[in-house]
């Protein structure tokens, strides 16, 4: 689908550089050449197509903001014009190179020794090892701090035990970073451990049933004393500040991401209605099919906008406040989410089937509204930030 004209409509393409621009052109062509006529398929079946990887991997896209090891050392803005290409493709694909680059290579990059970075990046960055990110647990998603996994010291080991819970490619990686609590420990003696595919007593098992990201796999994990060498800790961080730093940096790249979801919808839902006629004329010429349409470029303009001025800071200071993150986040994936369901509507009864994209988008982005923080997570992020005052807990 080529991209129509009207989608930039306050001329967001001119605040890009050249580089940037032809960064993400290059993402734009793979997504609509060789990934959105599989998605479908993909989608309907339950599996992620693992020959887009490779691909991916020669995009420069695992790990593009990482300087050495074999990634690209993009800036954060050309990694989010990636991300937003990708979701436009489907949130499976983004969510792929999220986990892999944002919270997985991020935090061995950022924390790992450097016998873990020579170990894993290389590898992770050309889409030969695939990595996932261990956080949530059945009985604590939101509240991660009372993860209930542990980890025992034994001489030159340590042993974990319990279970993470809708685990992003779990199945399929090659190293899962596991975020555990030292035995007896509360949430400061949490740390991250490089636990590998094949390590007796770790099994990663797919989850089935899902409606959302079908076109990605979603994992259960669990440990039963499983021995993990005490080189396997990221030496670098501790504490509850360890993961929460890694969604801080995935979440920027989702906010910038999801547009690109709303703008599959909207270019879609706009060549439909002008395509389909109802009482002898194309719906697009009815006020109330317009009214829709707006509604769906005023929310693409205002979420890029805030996308673009979030990657730009983080570009120029190296790192953005979580407040900041946040509020992108929540605008951003609840406009996505409601511009799906409003695109849905323009394709009337062909618009609940998968020969069209906007169900697709809209189911996947109910997960993208939870996961990263859930849209009330973020509402109280704000609100602590604004009253100083903590409404998390009792
Ligand atoms: P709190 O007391 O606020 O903070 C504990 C420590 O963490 C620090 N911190 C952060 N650091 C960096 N970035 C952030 N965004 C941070 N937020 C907090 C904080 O400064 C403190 O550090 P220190 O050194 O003083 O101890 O923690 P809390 O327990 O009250 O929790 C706050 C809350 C609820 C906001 C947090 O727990 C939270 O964000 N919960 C949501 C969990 C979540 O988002 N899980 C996502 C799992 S991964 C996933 O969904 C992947 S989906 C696949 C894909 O990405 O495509
Ligand atoms: P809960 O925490 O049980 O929340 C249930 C509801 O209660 C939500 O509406 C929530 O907003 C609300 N709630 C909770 N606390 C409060 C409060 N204080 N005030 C108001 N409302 C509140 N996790 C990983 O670690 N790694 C992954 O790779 C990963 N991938 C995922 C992929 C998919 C497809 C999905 C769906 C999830 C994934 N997750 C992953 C898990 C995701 O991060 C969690 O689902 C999310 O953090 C929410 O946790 P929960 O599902 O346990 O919901």
């Amino acid at each position: 689908m080529s991209r129509a004209a009207i989608t930039d409509l306050y001329r967001i393409d001119d605040l890009l550089s050249a580089e940037e621009r032809a960064a993400r052109d290059a993402v734009a062509a793979f997504v609509d050449k060789e990934y959105i006529p599989i998605v479908g398929k993909h989608f309907r079946n339950g599996t992620f197509p693992m020959e887009s990887v490779p691909r991916i991997a020669e995009l420069g896209i695992f790990g593009a903001p990482l300087k050495g090891y074999g990634c690209a050392g993009m800036s954060n803005m050309m990694y989010g014009l990636a991300l937003q290409e990708l979701e436009r493709g489907d949130s499976g694909l983004r969510s792929f190179a999220s986990v892999q680059s944002s919270l997985c290579m991020w935090p061995i990059w950022s924390y790992g020794s450097e016998e873990q970075k020579e170990r894993w990046l290389p590898g992770m960055a050309k889409g030969k090892l695939i990595g996932c990110f261990g956080l949530t647990e059945p009985d604590y998603g939101s509240d991660p701090g009372g993860m209930l996994t542990r980890a025992k010291r034994d001489g030159d080991s340590y042993v974990l035990n319990g279970s993470k819970m809708w685990i992003t490619n779990g199945s399929i990686a090659d190293v899962a970073v596991v975020w555990a609590k030292t035995d007896g420990g509360g949430p400061e003696s949490i740390r991250g451990y490089l636990v590998e595919k094949g390590m007796p007593g770790f099994v990663a098992k797919e989850i089935h049933g899902k409606f959302s990201l079908r076109a990605s796999y979603t994992s259960e994990l669990s440990f039963d004393e499983v021995r993990v060498p005490a080189k396997n800790v990221l030496p670098g961080v501790q504490g509850l500040r360890g993961p929460l730093s890694c969604l801080n940096n995935a979440r920027t790249g989702i906010s910038f991401a999801v547009m690109g979801a709303a703008i599959a919808c909207f270019e879609g839902a706009r060549e439909y209605a002008l395509e389909r006629k109802a009482f002898g004329k194309p719906i697009a010429g009815f006020q109330l099919t317009q009214e829709k349409l707006a509604d769906m470029l005023q929310e693409i303009v205002k979420g890029q906008l805030l996308a673009y001025r979030l990657m730009r800071l983080k570009d120029e200071h190296g790192k953005v406040d979580p407040a900041q993150v946040s509020l992108c986040k929540r605008n951003n994936v609840k406009v996505a989410l409601e511009m799906a369901r409003v695109a849905r509507t323009i394709y009337g009864a062909n618009g609940v089937t998968d020969e069209y994209p906007p169900i697709r988008h809209a189911l996947n982005l109910e997960s993208v509204y939870t996961y990263e923080g859930t849209h009330e997570v973020h509402t109280l992020i704000l609100g602590k930030a604004i009253t100083g005052l903590d409404a998390f807990g009792g």
